[in-house]
């Protein structure tokens, strides 16, 4: 069963806390943006204030292409191009995910990215809370060349927004930090077109069902002041 596997280090677990008016399956939460949009990094500050359970879709595919399992093998062709991994591939990940993480509040991040994924989730897993990150592809392009990573941890990196500590090392393993595959130029460009063209039906599916929040930026550090703040209102 390659999908049943302890939850590793690209899932950073934390212990929830109990909010009266939270609803009674837990603050299920999604953070849909472009490409290179602030997604991870936002993340990694709600996990840090909310203390939820982070799930990334990228991370979990980059750590079966790490450990060389079949799914990896599978994954490893479309990313390489910054193409879509199959539906039925990404499904089957992501529920044996947040069933391995049984009861509490999370954050799915780079999941659902199309209508059947959304729809899917919807019927197995619904979601309460939905962040849409609506950062413009021209600033996007210009960042994510700086990006650099540490695999084992998903740890993001930019030389000029957040530069490591240490040149081209983790802060906390010193470990060597590596760019992704799908950071190049021609890979970011169909990244960007596939978020234009299957993910545009996922936020308009969200939005019918009243639970879209926009946040409009260029800056994750003045994006987040006000993610935090919705936040707070759904954990009150
Ligand atoms: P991923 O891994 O989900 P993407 O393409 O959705 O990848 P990505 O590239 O991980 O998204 P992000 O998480 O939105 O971007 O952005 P980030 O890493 O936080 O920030 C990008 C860079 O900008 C970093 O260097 C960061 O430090 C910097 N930065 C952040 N904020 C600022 C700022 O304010 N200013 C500046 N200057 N810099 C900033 O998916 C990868 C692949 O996996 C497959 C697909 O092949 C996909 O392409 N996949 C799926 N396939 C099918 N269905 C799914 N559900 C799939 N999920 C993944
Ligand atoms: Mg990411």
């Amino acid at each position: 069963m390659p999908f049943l596997r302890p939850i590793s280090s690209c899932l950073r677990l934390t212990v929830s806390r109990s909010y009266a008016s939270v609803p009674p399956q837990g603050i299920h939460a999604l953070i849909i943006g472009a490409p290179g949009s602030g997604k991870g990094t936002i993340s990694n500050w709600i996990v840090r204030d909310f203390k939820l359970q982070h799930v990334s879709s990228g991370d979990l595919l980059r750590d079966h292409m790490r450990r060389g399992t079949p799914l990896g093998q599978e994954a490893r062709s479309f990313m390489e191009k910054g193409d879509l991994v199959p539906d039925q591939t990404m499904v089957g990940l992501i529920a044996s995910e947040l069933k391995a993480l049984g009861q509490g509040n999370w954050l799915l991040d780079g999941f659902p990215r199309t209508l059947p994924q959304a729809e899917t989730l919807q019927k197995e897993t619904p979601v309460n809370v939905v962040v849409h990150l609506d950062v413009p592809f021209e600033t996007i392009i210009g960042r994510v060349k700086d990006r650099w990573v540490h695999p084992a941890s998903g740890r993001i990196y930019n030389t000029v927004f957040n530069p490591p500590k240490e040149p081209f090392q983790d802060d906390i393993t010193g470990e060597p930090l590596i760019q992704r595959e799908d950071d190049k130029p021609e890979s970011v460009q169909n990244r960007l077109q596939i978020f234009s063209d299957s993910t545009q039906p996922v936020l308009d599916f969200y939005d019918k069902m009243g639970i879209l929040k926009v946040f409009h930026g260029t800056e994750s550090k003045k994006i987040y002041p006000h993610v935090q703040k919705y936040m707070h209102e759904k954990f009150q």
